[in-house]
């Protein structure tokens, strides 16, 4: 999967993709993420600026249309052999939850647009982006953190990435319910004990104690999800 980030921070990033997840993906060749500076596309030389005043009198500045533009063709030209799909995060996008990030990995390559001060101009918006991501309801002081996140969610999906022993199918949310409880050594911790049934070894009667945790505890904490969860399909769970 091909990841073109523009921003105006690109060395923000390099701390998450050094660690974790993500760079083993991109150690073992599943995942290129590439950083490009929108004031490297600056029309203007001398000051290399990007931003201007919006129209109508408002506090604060925009980012100016045609940096951006010149960016966006140039990471187009990039992608040229794949279709990208180029994403602007923003608090007016559509929620992210799992069932989204899921189909974002169908698009074999994102062109992820961060914005910085008041945002870009609209033209960017209807000329150039195919979706607006918000990954929730808060004001940010740019678009990079929820990029990162969006990176986060996209790479442990690919196939390959993560390893059997965690792989996404039990995550939390894959199959729209929320984790069940997990314990670990030792068996009796300031007190309190690890459920017996984990101990059982009765592989059949875990499974079962887990759903019934994971639905439990869907139900008292999420019951929006809950209600998504029941109302869909049953014949598979
Ligand atoms: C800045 C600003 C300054 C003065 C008056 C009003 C203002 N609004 C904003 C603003 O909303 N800036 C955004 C900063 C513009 C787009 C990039 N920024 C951003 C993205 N903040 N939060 C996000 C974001 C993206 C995805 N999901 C959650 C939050």
């Amino acid at each position: 999967m091909l990841f073109d980030i523009l921003t105006l921070f690109p060395s923000m990033f390099e701390g998450v993709f050094s660690d974790s997840i993500i760079r083993r993906a991109v150690d073992k060749g599943l995942a290129t993420i590439e950083l490009h500076n929108i004031r490297d596309y600056s029309d203007d030389l001398r000051h290399k600026t990007v931003d201007d005043y919006p129209y109508g009198g408002d506090a604060g500045m925009l980012l100016k249309p045609e940096p951006l533009a010149k960016a966006l063709n140039d990471a187009k030209v990039r992608h040229k052999a794949h279709s990208p799909c180029v994403i602007y995060l923003s608090p007016q996008g559509e929620l992210l939850n799992q069932d989204v990030v899921n189909s974002l990995l169908e698009c074999q390559s994102l062109i992820l647009l961060c914005g910085r001060y008041k945002g870009v101009d609209q033209r960017i918006i209807d000329r150039y982006v195919d979706r607006e991501v918000s990954i929730g309801d808060f004001v940010l002081s740019g678009g990079e953190l929820p990029a990162m996140v969006l990176i986060d969610a996209l790479v442990r999906l690919i196939p390959g990435v993560l390893g059997n022993r965690d792989s996404a199918e039990t995550d939390s949310l894959y199959n729209g319910l929320l984790s069940h409880p997990e314990y670990t050594r030792p068996e009796v911790f300031e007190g309190m004990q690890v459920p017996p049934v984990l101990l059982s070894g009765h592989h059949a009667n875990i499974r079962l104690w887990q759903k019934e945790q994971a639905e439990r505890i869907t139900k008292e904490k999420r019951p929006d999800l809950w209600a998504r969860y029941t109302s869909s399909k049953v014949s598979d769970k």
